[in-house]
């Protein structure tokens, strides 16, 4: 998901590239604005910590695009793309280190583990917004 930060930085084409250009592949994707009790589901597990309440408030602040990306080993390679949650972990190169100003407001998240990923792409989509398609340069090589 790319976080409400995004839109407004004009720099969405750069990072869903980032991804495209790992041959990663983008199954589903979508505007969206998050309401308060779909962002709360979506944290649930960060319920109580001190930064809990703005993180909440600011994924409500705006529209999110929200993607489902398919690949061998994809939560990791996507992670890795993505970078530290801390940014001052963050390397240059992720897109966390490149363009992520503050950990709340850290530009992307990312699912965790396959498990995650199915609870999260269910509070997005509907499985008939889910297009698996085949990769037709991938045969020539
Ligand atoms: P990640 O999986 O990298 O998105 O990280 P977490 O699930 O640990 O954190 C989710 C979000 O909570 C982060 F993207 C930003 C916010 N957060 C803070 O604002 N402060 C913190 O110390 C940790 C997380």
């Amino acid at each position: 998901m790319l976080k409400p930060g995004v839109l407004p930085r004009r720099i969405i084409g750069e990072v869903i590239s980032r991804f495209e250009r790992k041959g990663i592949n983008i199954i589903a994707l979508k505007m969206l604005k998050m309401d308060k009790s779909k962002a709360e589901v979506h944290y649930a597990e960060h319920k109580g910590r001190d930064f809990y309440e703005k993180l909440v408030v600011y994924t409500v602040s705006g529209p999110v695009i929200a993607m489902v990306l398919e690949g061998d080993g994809v939560i990791s390679r996507v992670r890795r793309l993505t970078g530290a949650t801390d940014i001052n972990e963050s390397t240059p190169g992720t897109l966390r280190g490149d363009f992520a100003a503050s950990t709340r407001l850290n530009i992307v998240h990312a699912s965790d583990s396959a498990e995650s990923a199915g609870r999260e792409i269910a509070l997005f989509f509907k499985t008939e917004e889910i297009f698996t398609w085949e990769d037709g340069n991938a045969r020539w090589f």
